[in-house]
């Protein structure tokens, strides 16, 4: 027996196609808000930084009722460091919405969610969104779309797959264009109409593997995930098989249904639905909850590896424990635990040395946003620059990481980045024109090449650059880059810095802090515009004699920090990846003090902390509002310097 009602379905598609908003048209197509109720845009997108970024970066559920049938409805992100948030909830659906930016055209991470897809197994119903941005060809994004399943090897049934043109913003959704668009009736019909319905044994015992997680300090843990067999009510006892391999007996406390944004209880949950559970003690991601009596167990769910991999430790710089609310080596390892337990394409691991952990993701943003999130929680920690993981292949030759990188500028602008590509040891596959006056670049190159590479690109192309990267294979390592050169400006003593001292040193290069910081001896400072490393004094004042000052001393205004131009430029390129619209958030920036340090290796030697043996420096980025700055934007900044700083400088 089956649940017929019922359709479990997910949306997939490269970032920014549309996914989120498309939710929002289908929960207000079927009713699912109050008359007047107020309901935010891309409502679906609900932890702060989802809010501040406009991406998605958790998977999330949710779910309507469209003419008696019940549709469960997933959504992904499309960012492809957050592809294992895709690949952990394919197994709870039926089908997927595979969207398609009308304008856009299929993308590389379009073509990572279809591979996931078809090694489930699933067939897509297509959606070619965004049909209102003038200009699109919707027929020529269908031929992509078929080349694409082609290449990939659909099946026939794959092949002969639904299609629908819609435009989720503006709430339409056409069979066939050229028809009168009216709302996303259509869609949604076209759901029930194609989307198998939930299959699943009422009767047989009962089965579900945990997709995803959710804590709640009344609640408790939440396993949320498809209902594969059977039923559970409030009060049964139920079998958790932890990954472990430990089993752990529950008494079921509540069953919780979706509907829209609001998770409402379940007098019982039955085969075929996606449902929420609590009462466990402990939980993870993939873990299976199944009868007591007749249990089955499921395999764990298979996750592609991560790429990349920094050190994360406490913060040891001088200005340690000053500002955060967990500072401790136990604190980070307890955070980093419970990382693991929803972040399944997160790895970590202990290092040699006591309280340094090594954190490895699929990108630097998946990685950044941890940092971002322990950031604000309270956390204190040091973390050391990206650097790709390596991998032998069977003759135990070295492989690293490559990317494929599709990138989207105004021809004016194509020259610097082709040169700076070049110098990064990427490989042109494919230069044509996109749309009015802009062309597509297609790159592969070593995923350390575009390690920082990002800031430079919205500079080079005056932040109108669009930038997409996706890990595409592990082949033999290239050859070294060159890094630019340039040495840093470092404290020579502690106190405040103040208007005249960075003033005059301005010429000397970019400084990182403006007036009124709290700086310490040893504490970097600023970029030295030569080779260098430089000890200046920032919180020299001037020296106040009888002799008046001119009033044009008084008013020295020094250059805004590098900070603030960072920020401007982060700022700059969300609102160039929005490309056609939406309003972009305010960047909201956290108050607290910003500095970021850099405790050099050599140094670190000579004090018998040799940490991170050849890596070079580690940036410290001790709870600072700059964390996206130094690990994502500046990491090719000096910072591995060579110095001659002697020890004393880092008490
Ligand atoms: N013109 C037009 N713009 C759209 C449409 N749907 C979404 N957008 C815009 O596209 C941008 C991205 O929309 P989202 O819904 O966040 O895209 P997403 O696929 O959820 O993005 P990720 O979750 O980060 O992968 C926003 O600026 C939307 O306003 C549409 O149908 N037409
Ligand atoms: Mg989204």
């Amino acid at each position: 027996m089956s649940a017929p009602s019922i359709r479990n379905v997910a949306i997939i598609a490269h970032v920014d196609h549309g996914k989120t908003t498309l939710v929002d048209g289908l929960l207000k197509q079927a009713g699912t808000f109050r008359t007047g109720e107020v309901v935010a845009e891309r409502a679906m997108d609900s932890n702060d930084l989802e809010r501040e970024r406009g991406i998605t970066i958790l998977s999330k559920c949710t779910a309507v009722t469209w003419k008696g049938t019940r549709i469960n409805i997933v959504d992904t992100p499309g960012h492809a460091d957050f592809g294992g948030e895709v690949e952990r909830v394919l197994g709870m659906v039926d089908c997927v919405l595979l969207l398609v930016d009308a304008y856009e055209g299929a993308m590389p991470q379009t073509r990572f969610v279809t591979q996931k897809a078809f090694e489930m197994g699933l067939s897509p119903i297509v959606v070619v969104n965004k049909i209102d941005r003038p200009g699109v060809d919707p027929h020529d994004v269908m031929d992509q779309v078929f080349e694409l399943f082609m290449s990939l090897g659909a099946t026939d049934k794959q092949l002969d797959f639904p299609v629908i043109y819609a435009s989720g913003r503006q709430g339409y959704a056409i069979r066939e264009l050229g028809q009168e668009p009216k709302d996303l009736g259509p869609m949604l019909d076209l759901i029930v109409e194609k989307v198998p319905p939930a299959e699943g044994d009422i009767n047989a015992p009962l089965l579900m593997q945990v997709a995803t997680l959710d804590y709640d300090d009344y609640l408790g843990y939440m396993a949320i995930g498809r209902m594969r067999n059977g039923r559970a009510k409030v009060g049964d006892r139920v079998l958790l098989a932890h990954r472990d391999g430990k089993k752990e007996e529950f008494r079921v406390q509540k069953v919780l249904g979706f509907q829209g944004l609001k998770r409402f209880e379940l007098a019982e949950a039955l085969a075929g639905d996606i449902v929420a559970f609590t009462g466990m003690q402990n939980l993870n991601v993939g873990e299976t909850i199944t009868s007591i009596a007749e249990p089955t167990i499921l395999p764990l769910l298979k996750i592609d590896a991560p790429t990349i991999t920094m050190n994360f430790q406490v913060n040891d710089g001088p200005f340690a424990g000053k500002e955060g609310k967990y500072v401790t080596s136990r604190n980070l390892r307890e955070r980093l635990d419970r990382e693991l337990k929803s972040n399944v394409a997160l790895r970590v691991e202990e290092t040699a040395e006591a309280g340094v952990f090594k954190v490895s993701g699929r990108g630097e943003l998946h990685l950044s946003v941890l940092i971002e999130t322990m950031r604000r929680e309270g956390y204190e920690v040091c973390v050391s620059q990206p650097q790709v993981i390596l991998m032998y292949d069977d003759k135990g030759k070295i492989q690293e990481p490559y990317e494929d990188a599709v990138i989207d500028v105004d021809e004016a602008y194509v020259g610097p980045v082709v040169s700076e590509l070049n110098r990064r040891l990427g490989v042109m596959r494919e230069m044509r024109p996109s749309a009015a006056g802009r062309v597509r670049l297609e790159y592969r190159i070593p995923a350390r090449g575009l390690i920082g590479y990002r800031s430079q690109f919205m500079t080079d192309t005056r932040g109108t650059g669009v930038l997409y990267t996706q890990f595409a294979e592990y082949a033999a390592q290239g050859a070294d880059i060159r890094t630019r050169q340039n040495g840093v400006l470092i404290a020579s003593e502690e106190g405040m810095s103040n208007a005249y001292g960075l003033f005059y040193l301005q010429e000397r290069g970019q400084m990182f802090i403006g007036p009124n910081v709290h700086v310490y001896a040893g504490m970097v400072v600023g970029i030295h515009q030569r080779d260098n490393d430089l000890i200046v004094n920032p919180t020299k004042s001037k020296k106040l004699t009888n002799i008046r000052t001119t009033a044009a001393d008084e008013k020295l205004v020094p250059a805004p920090p590098a900070d603030a131009r960072v920020r401007a430029r982060v700022h700059q390129r969300r609102r160039a990846r929005r490309g056609d619209a939406g309003v972009d958030p305010p960047p909201q920036v956290d108050p607290r003090s910003q500095r970021a340090q850099a405790v050099l290796e050599e140094a670190r030697r000579s004090r018998g902390l040799s940490r991170y043996g050849g890596g070079g420096a580690m940036v410290s980025v001790g709870f600072s509002s700059r964390v996206m700055a130094s690990c994502t934007l500046t990491p090719e900044l000096p910072l591995v310097s060579q110095t001659r700083l002697t020890p004393q400088f880092l008490s």
